[in-house]
């Protein structure tokens, strides 16, 4: 496919191109993620989690420049709900990576979500692929802190990085909700404000009591728009890497995160699926009816649809 060969000679239209049509979930471009995948597999995938705000793309376009003085090749996935379109190109966090926008070999692409969160991951994956195919070493995604995305978005990466900041109190939720049990490394970013020392004391103090396996978490004060900090992140990137390397191969650690991915992918294509085969059901649409004059109980309506849906 010409397409595929021009994105494994680098060149970043053809890449772009592409990725737009696996967000549009074109079976065009899933042909051709097909046909990409067998060069796929090398990158350390890094992700980037926390509030809006929290300075990830600030972070992230530093951490861009390092690499690329280490002769590292950079491709950013932002994935930016606040994301403003202009002249069909995704303005958002484009705008705090102006540093790194202009630099030979790092290529930043801001990826809309289209409202349901798991298109997110499924889009994500396909973009890393993309970029992996045009030879970035490392590539890094950009995602706000909510939930469940987040736990998809750890499923993509290979090393998360959370991002808080020191009026983190409102995060305590975010923690409560187990996002900080994905960070593999916690940065407290604008140490300038007040608090920054009780935020990171706090956080250490939560991270030892839920250290993960043999890793022993990182918490560490930055302040991202001076550039203070980024070489700790960057060395503690590249020490997560060697850990997952030594301790367990590389591959080994993946597969589980492959696992989880295809199953949440094949939840999504089953619903997408069964709704659109079922969507003129009569006798579908009697038992949503049912519920909704009370009728019948929520638990006898679902089985009785799913019994429809998949009979025995
Ligand atoms: N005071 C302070 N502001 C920062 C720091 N790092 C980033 N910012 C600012 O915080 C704002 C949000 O940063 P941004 O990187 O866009 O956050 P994101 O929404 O998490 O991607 C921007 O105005 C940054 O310039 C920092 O260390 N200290
Ligand atoms: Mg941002």
């Amino acid at each position: 496919m010409e397409l595929i060969k021009k994105i494994l000679d680098g060149n970043e239209a053809s890449a772009a191109r592409l990725i737009s049509m696996i967000e549009e979930g074109k079976e065009e471009g899933y042909k051709a993620i097909a046909e990409l995948f067998p060069h796929t597999g090398k990158a350390h995938i890094i992700g980037i989690t926390g509030a809006p705000g929290a300075g990830k793309s600030t972070i992230i376009d530093k951490l861009a420049i390092k690499f690329s003085e280490t002769g590292k090749k950079t491709g950013i996935i932002a994935i930016d709900p606040t994301s403003i379109k202009s002249n069909g190109a995704l303005l958002g966090d484009r705008v705090r990576m102006r540093g790194a926008e202009n630099i030979e070999g790092i290529f930043i692409r801001s990826m809309a979500h289209r409202g349901y969160p798991g298109g997110i991951a499924r889009a994500t994956i396909g973009a890393v692929y993309v970029l992996e195919g045009l030879g970035k070493d490392v590539i890094i995604i950009e995602s706000v802190g909510a939930g469940q995305t987040e736990v998809q978005i750890s499923s993509v990466c290979d090393t998360v990085i959370t991002v808080f900041t020191p009026d983190y109190g409102d995060d305590v939720q975010l923690m409560k909700a187990g996002i900080i049990e994905i960070g593999d490394i916690i940065v407290i970013n604008k140490s300038d404000m007040p608090g920054a020392q009780e935020a990171t004391k706090d956080i250490k103090a939560h991270v030892i009591s839920s250290d993960k396996k043999d890793w022993q978490v990182p918490v560490i004060m930055a302040q991202a728009q001076r550039g203070e900090g980024i070489d700790t992140i960057m060395g503690a990137v590249e020490s997560h890497l060697e850990y997952l390397k030594k301790n367990n191969p590389l591959g080994e650690y993946r597969a589980e995160k492959l696992k989880k991915l295809m199953f949440l992918f094949l939840k999504e294509e089953l619903w997408a699926k069964a709704m659109k085969k079922w969507a003129g059901s009569g006798e579908i649409k009697d038992i949503v009816k049912m519920v909704e004059n009370r009728e019948i109980d929520l638990y006898s309506a679902v089985s009785r649809v799913a019994d429809i849906m998949l009979p025995d």
